[in-house]
């Protein structure tokens, strides 16, 4: 009875939609734990791009249930959108189940969300404006709305209400806008039921039910481990529990049913939005990287900030995520470089003043804030290893590269990217 978590190792858009789409054949059910639509996954088969942001990357098999679970925030507009727009390109997704406990973005968290962001000036978090921060500070102060709450009009225009109540003082007498309309959210709200009603489930009975009869569930994360509430470069994160614990608060499985947690790094690391990020290269080295790797925002387009491979945060991600394995993509973007350097340490400075060098993450935000890396300089390899269909046809120097990557991590690389297609990618293990 497998059940697999796959979990961001860095800070996202390491690959996880490709990753999940390749485990996730052998699934019979993919499901997303946390986030909402400000995730990014790109999934490429033959000559046809997939982005999805809200729906699991299984949804492009047709044998497989996608399942949206509880710990994810749902936008019913920017679900319907994704549905349609995968629907026209022929992919069926009535086969999509979402708890009925799931979280509501309702349209007043994306509009608080961009206020927020420009009230915060320059300690701003780079937010994807998708409402996805307001929509969890309303469930942990519990005005959250829920799936189920959109069935019954009375019901949910006591929890608008209620939800609205505080806002709208603070709209009025803080932001000096106007008040959030009761009425037009609930019209707005209700209007989404009729459709949303089919997809709706008791998603957690039916994944535990279907790991005990033997079925595979794949538990698919959104964002990454530093990005993570509670375990990343806090206050600069996104307000979920992107690492491995999440898949099971976020879907109501317990821990004893996975089997195996899966990190997905970059060979080199990426960043969007504001926040300290040591090895990042803010010159022509970092345009070279951007460039080779299309690093570019899935959902908003936005650059992606670019530094070299850090393994104190791979170290940390496999600490923090208890990884069994980790699935190395992007390989295929160092080729061509002559030496590359990789983070094996931090010079910090401590409260007192003094520096150090550590070579375990430093979890004092101050102290992460002040690193400088220490790099270790490893041979680079000249050829194009686009098309190696195995391990062995790596050029020696990118297999040292891989092993030295799994030594320093503590963790096995199972797996190594070699381009962005679907069968781009050579297993190891
Ligand atoms: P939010 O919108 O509240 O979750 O933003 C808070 C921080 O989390 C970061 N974040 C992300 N980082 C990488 N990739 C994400 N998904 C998209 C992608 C991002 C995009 O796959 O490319 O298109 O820009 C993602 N979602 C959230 C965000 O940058 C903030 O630092
Ligand atoms: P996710 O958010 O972790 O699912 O990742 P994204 O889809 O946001 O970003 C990863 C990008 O890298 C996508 O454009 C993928 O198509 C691409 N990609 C994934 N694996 C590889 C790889 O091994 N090599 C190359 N060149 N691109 C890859
Ligand atoms: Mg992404």
């Amino acid at each position: 009875m497998p059940g697999i978590v796959i979990v961001g190792a860095q800070w996202g858009d390491e690959g996880k939609g490709k990753a999940t789409d390749l485990i996730g054949e052998h699934m019979d059910y993919v499901a997303r734990f946390n986030g909402g639509n400000n995730a990014g996954h790109t999934v490429v088969v033959g000559d046809q791009e997939y982005a999805l942001h809200l729906l699991p990357s299984g949804i492009i098999h047709p044998a497989i249930t996608p399942v949206i679970g509880n710990g994810v925030v749902v936008d019913p507009a920017a679900l319907f959108e994704e549905i349609d727009g995968l629907q026209s390109r022929g992919v069926d997704c009535s086969r999509l189940r979402i708890s009925e406990s799931a979280h509501i973005i309702a349209p007043y968290h994306r509009t608080l969300d961009k206020v927020t962001e420009r009230f915060l000036g320059k300690h701003k978090i780079g937010t994807t404006g998708r409402g996805i921060g307001p929509a969890y500070a309303d469930k942990i102060n519990r005005v959250g709305i829920r799936v189920h709450d959109l069935f019954n009009v009375d019901h949910l225009r006591d929890k608008v209400e209620a939800s609205l109540h505080q806002k709208n003082q603070m709209l009025v007498k803080l932001y000096n806008r106007r008040a959030i309309e009761v009425e037009a959210t609930v019209e707005e709200l209700a209007g989404y039921a009729e459709r949303l009603k089919p997809y709706v489930a008791n998603t957690s009975l039916m994944l535990n039910q279907a790991l005990e009869q033997g079925k595979n569930v794949l538990f698919e994360g959104g964002q990454a481990t530093m990005l993570d509430v509670d375990h990343g470069t806090y206050p600069f994160v996104t307000s979920s529990n992107c690492t491995a614990g999440g898949a099971c608060t976020g879907t109501g499985v317990g821990p004893t049913k996975i089997d195996r947690v899966v990190g997905v790094a970059k060979a080199y690391v990426t960043r969007v939005g504001e926040g300290p990020f040591p090895t990042e290269l803010d010159n022509e080295q970092g345009e070279w990287l951007r460039r080779q790797g299309h690093e570019y925002g899935v959902t908003t387009g936005r650059s992606r900030r670019c530094g070299w491979f850090d393994a104190l945060v791979s170290r940390y991600a496999v600490q923090i995520n208890g990884l069994t394995d980790i699935v190395l993509t992007k390989l295929d973007v160092l080729s061509g470089l002559e030496t590359i350097p990789v983070c094996v340490g931090y010079d910090i400075t401590r409260s007192d003043g003094s520096r150090v060098r550590v070579d375990q993450m430093p979890v004092d935000q101050a102290e992460f804030q002040s690193a400088q890396p220490v790099y270790e300089e490893l041979p680079g390899w000249r050829e194009d290893i686009s098309g190696a269909k195995s391990f062995e046809e790596f050029p020696t120097k990118a297999k040292d590269y891989i092993h030295r990557l799994e030594d320093l991590s503590g963790c096995r690389i199972s797996a190594v990217g070699s381009g962005p297609g679907r069968d781009q990618i050579v297993q190891i293990h």
